[in-house]
């Protein structure tokens, strides 16, 4: 079996960072293992005030050393929200200690929205990621989070021909993949849109695009992602598998829209994404 650890924060409430990660992944086939950065009472976001955050830097390190003795090894590394420059620095550490040649390590940058950047981020927290991205295999920045990265100002209607230089851009950087989520060619349709360094070629997933903006489907589309590269998909599949996945859930979402303005209704649609996987997590339990 599969084995991933995702390094990013619990929100006790709301449904994004681990309590999407492990749920969707889970239902992947992969076993789901977890460093938690932070304890939140909720997300960030807007709608929600006055949140707790508990940071657990200082319990990555003992954790990691643990781990080490143990021998435990693990086939994908995944990040998303983190909450400080320390703390970058000691998931740094943990990955390369961690990271073999078979190690697939993907990073979400998660920093804003809406050419928004989210509370408690500044320019230096960013730098510190552009450092984390680096060294990734895979990253997955929306619009505003490509536009930090590379110090541009925020577009929020890139075309296509933008696009693909950003991503190009951002490889240069060190990483070796680099998809733009929520990203679109025309005002009907979003989705991925995906450039390979290795491959020197990009791959564009999108589906009917459904008006609004939807809270934790970052989240959502990173660890669909995190999970089938992580399967064995190429990349076309995770991305198709990841738009198709987070399309679902905001379709899910919108007969309670109100009820859920803080997450997506990802619940309903975990069966058809195990289904989706089947053939992968079969396979290996045949080998
Ligand atoms: O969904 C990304 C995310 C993760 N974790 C926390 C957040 C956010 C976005 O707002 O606040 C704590």
């Amino acid at each position: 079996m599969k084995r991933l650890v995702t390094i990013q924060d619990i929100s006790c409430f709301g449904k994004c960072s681990l309590t999407a990660a492990i749920p969707v992944i889970s239902s992947m086939g992969v076993e789901t293992a977890v460093i938690p950065t932070a304890v939140l009472s909720t997300h960030t976001g807007s709608g929600f005030s006055g949140y707790t955050f508990h940071d657990l830097t200082d319990d990555i390190p003992a954790i990691a050393a643990h781990w080490k003795k143990l021998e435990l090894r693990f086939d994908s590394i995944y990040t998303g929200y983190i909450g400080s420059c320390e703390q970058i620095e000691v998931i740094k550490r943990f990955i390369e200690v961690f990271r073999t040649d078979e190690t697939l390590v993907v990073v979400d940058p998660v920093m804003g929205d809406g050419g928004r950047m989210y509370p408690g981020f500044d320019n230096k927290f960013v730098t510190s990621m552009k450092s984390l991205c680096s060294i990734a295999d895979c990253i997955l920045p929306n619009a505003t989070e490509a536009a930090l990265l590379l110090s541009q100002p925020y577009d929020n209607n890139p075309c296509e021909g933008k696009i693909h230089e950003m991503l190009m851009c951002l490889t240069e950087q060190g990483c070796k993949t680099a998809i733009m989520t929520g990203a679109s060619i025309d005002s009907s349709h979003n989705g991925a849109i995906c450039y390979s360094k290795l491959e020197n070629r990009f791959f564009n997933s999108f589906c009917e695009n459904i008006d609004g903006s939807f809270h934790s489907t970052g989240d959502i589309f990173s660890s669909v992602v995190s999970g089938g590269l992580t399967l064995g998909m190429d990349l076309q599949s995770a991305l198709d598998l990841a738009v198709g996945f987070t399309h679902d859930c905001i379709k899910a979402t919108l007969p309670i829209r109100e009820e859920q303005w803080y997450s997506v209704r990802f619940e309903p649609c975990l069966g058809q994404l195990s289904d989706a996987c089947r053939d992968y997590f079969d396979d290996e339990s045949r080998s």
